[in-house]
């Protein structure tokens, strides 16, 4: 018996990779009587007689966590990809973004795109809001010259030993930016895509890349994010500032609304607490309480 991580699932094969070495699997017959789906991301006990021939997933081992759009389990980081221009650069979907990750207990980083085609001035109003994000727990990735030799360095040395997956609103770049770690990857970038997906059905299955001693895994991203997985009453957790911050409140239940003696308000009014995080705050409870809840299926 060994163990190792299911890294790719096609048609009804898993390939596992273990010591650096893949393995295709299959699932035993009864993980089907037990409703029990492998994913992708799984740690697994399986036996393989050879690289050759298709060994068997015996045991899925509990899962750390695990996303919905793509499915994939045991997620450590997400580089979120966010673009200047093209899609508009936005801080309330960045904001969807890390309160996802942050129910799933990912670390967020963010990853800025396409800064060759904005002006110094715009870069530099981005730059300072990323700052805000680095200081609360995400780190930055801004770079003004984009995919030198230097960043990309940066971001490699983040993959070792962690799941990795690359998220962020479709167009974004996340493709070009992982072709530009691995050439060899040759993902298929916005042009090449769009015209596939014109009337047409693609479905896409997230396969994870062996790079840098990791793994990493691509996504088709998003045109737009609701907010998963949270209610309004959970939301507030879900902020690393207002979680240090919300300490000093008065009362230890503060919502940050309309308490007295909220140290979280006061920490917006004196500019500590950057106003559009807490703007998003309030647009997004007001959003949960008009909306039921997204619970994950019980498995
Ligand atoms: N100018 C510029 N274009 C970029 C950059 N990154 C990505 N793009 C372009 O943006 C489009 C979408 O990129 P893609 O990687 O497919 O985005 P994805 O949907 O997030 O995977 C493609 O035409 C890319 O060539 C960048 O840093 N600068
Ligand atoms: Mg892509
Ligand atoms: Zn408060």
């Amino acid at each position: 018996m060994q163990t190792g991580q299911i890294i790719r699932a096609l048609s009804g094969f898993y390939d596992v990779q273990s010591e650096h070495k893949i393995y295709r699997t299959r699932a035993r017959g009864n993980f089907r009587k037990r409703k029990i789906t492998p994913l992708v991301g799984d740690f697994v006990e399986f036996e393989s007689e050879s690289q050759t021939e298709s060994g068997y997933i015996l045991e899925i081992l509990e899962r750390k966590n695990e996303m919905i759009r793509p499915p994939v389990a045991n997620i450590d980081q997400a580089v979120v990809i966010v673009s200047a221009v093209e899609p508009d650069f936005s801080l309330n979907l960045l904001d969807r973004f890390l309160i996802y990750l942050e129910s799933l207990n990912i670390q967020g980083l963010v990853y800025l795109t396409k800064t060759d085609m904005i002006s110094d001035e715009k870069y530099q109003a981005i730059k300072q809001s990323l700052d805000y994000y680095e200081k609360v727990g995400y780190p930055i990735f801004a770079p003004r010259t984009a995919f030198t030799p230097e960043i990309i360095q940066a971001i490699e040395d983040t993959f070792p030993d962690k799941t990795t997956v690359f998220t962020g609103q479709t167009g974004a770049g996340k493709s070009t930016l992982l072709n530009h770690i691995d050439p060899k990857l040759n993902l298929a970038t916005a042009e090449i895509s769009q015209s596939l997906n014109r009337g047409k059905h693609t479905t896409r299955h997230i396969e994870l890349i062996p790079l840098n001693d990791g793994l990493v895994g691509d996504t088709p991203g998003f045109s737009s994010l609701g907010i998963l997985n949270v209610t309004s009453e959970t939301l507030v957790s879900r902020y690393p500032e207002f979680r240090e911050i919300g300490q000093d409140c008065k009362f230890r239940t503060c919502q940050h609304v309309m308490e007295p003696k909220c140290a979280v308000k006061a920490a917006v009014d004196a500019g500590e607490i950057m106003q559009s995080r807490y703007t998003n705050y309030l647009q997004f409870r007001a959003e949960l309480k008009d909306i039921r809840p997204v619970y994950k299926k019980s498995k």
